[in-house]
């Protein structure tokens, strides 16, 4: 395996971006214990107007959540997390003050299967009609009945431009020791085993145990190079303020970066890398689930969309808030995917029995 960066060879998607705004939220550990009050609970009676959001950190605009508290007169509070694993085992361990979650892909999968989230009453969503085709039927909810698609990306490299050169388009950067000490790594079992994996030539969703194997002992060879795994929002200001080279990111957190930066660089690494959907799910037992309705209906309105992705720099699967994002956001190469490179990303699967194994490796990796 090289791990040599090469000037020569390289895979630029994204150029210096003049976006300005940023966003920036706490991540909370607190659990919420919210649970159902009177009224609640789809028990019959009117509602409390009130609404629990379990969302990523750094996910919505500024208005986002005033503009839905404005139209219905409904309280929103908030809880964050920073990985999908967070997410379930939150819930797993009995937390169910919340009214919506906003899990990925693979994640909503095992939320079905496990009976965490219930179906979605769609005569209370008609904005779901904005939803383009390409972001429903997919596999993971092949009928939506579920989710409903919340904002999408890619997962890649952001890295100083300025101070290691152009990366060769690899994944290789990330396992090279002469950055030890100055490379950024998610938290996120799935994404992090995943750049292993790619970097191996496999996929993201291999259950073949040689191949996993390998990643592991790739993971367990690069974790000394590391200064730590981090959830994305926290690579973000690492990178900017010269504290990592390089990051493993979200595109959200590389784009909102990039802004004002030209010494950043964002690249979607070769062979193969991420690209996700993120999904708004209301769980089983969720105390207010017709303002959960309300709120999904909300976030699928064309403007509020829009205004979503144009301040969180991620892309949206709204069809009609497609003309309304900014077309400075919009134009830049890595946000709108050529077909070159749409067609070498891999969507994370449910990997079923083998998710254990996943964990495990991972959970081993960073104890190491
Ligand atoms: N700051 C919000 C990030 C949301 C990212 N979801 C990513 C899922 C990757 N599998």
């Amino acid at each position: 395996m090289q791990r040599r960066v090469s000037r020569g060879r390289f895979l630029k998607t994204l150029g210096a971006a003049g976006i300005a705004g940023s966003t920036l939220s706490i991540l909370s550990c607190q659990p919420n214990t919210n649970a159902a009050g009177g009224g609640g609970g789809g028990g019959g009676g009117p509602e409390e107007k009130e609404l629990a959001l379990y969302n990523w950190s750094d996910y919505v605009a500024k208005s986002t959540i005033p503009s839905f508290e404005e139209k219905t007169g409904i309280q929103v509070t908030q809880d964050f997390y920073g990985s999908n694993e967070d997410l379930l085992g939150k819930l797993q361990a009995g937390a169910t003050g919340y009214d919506v979650i906003v899990p990925s892909d693979y994640m909503v999968a095992v939320m079905i299967k496990s009976d965490v989230v219930q179906k979605l009453d769609k005569s209370k969503i008609p904005n779901a009609k904005n939803v383009g085709e390409d972001y429903l039927g997919l596999s993971y909810d092949p009928n939506n009945e579920y989710s409903l698609p919340y904002q999408w990306g890619t997962t890649g490299i952001l890295y100083n431009r300025k101070e290691v050169g152009e990366l060769d388009g690899t994944w290789d950067p990330l396992w090279d020791p002469e950055f030890e000490g100055q490379i950024a790594m998610l938290s996120d079992s799935r994404e992090t085993l995943g750049a292993a994996l790619y970097r191996l030539g496999y996929s993201v969703n291999t259950k073949d145990d040689d191949e996993l194997a390998e990643a592991e002992a790739s993971l367990k060879d690069q974790q000394p190079l590391l200064r730590g795994y981090f959830i994305s929002t926290e690579v973000r200001p690492l990178v900017q303020n010269g504290d990592v080279q390089l990051g493993h990111v979200y595109s959200g957190d590389a784009f909102l970066a990039l802004a004002g930066n030209e010494d950043l660089d964002y690249i979607i690494p070769k062979p193969r890398a991420s690209r996700w959907t993120d999904n708004m799910c209301i769980p089983n037992g969720a105390p207010h689930p017709d303002n959960a309705h309300k709120f999904i209906n909300h976030i699928l309105d064309a403007g509020v969309g829009a205004k979503l992705s144009n301040y969180t720099y991620y892309n949206t699967p709204n069809a009609a808030a497609l003309p309304k994002i900014n077309p400075a956001l919009k134009n830049l190469p890595g946000y709108t995917l050529t077909p070159e490179i749409f067609e070498r990303l891999e969507v994370i699967e449910d990997v079923g029995a083998k998710t254990r194994k996943y964990e495990r490796i991972f959970t081993e990796v960073r104890s190491a």
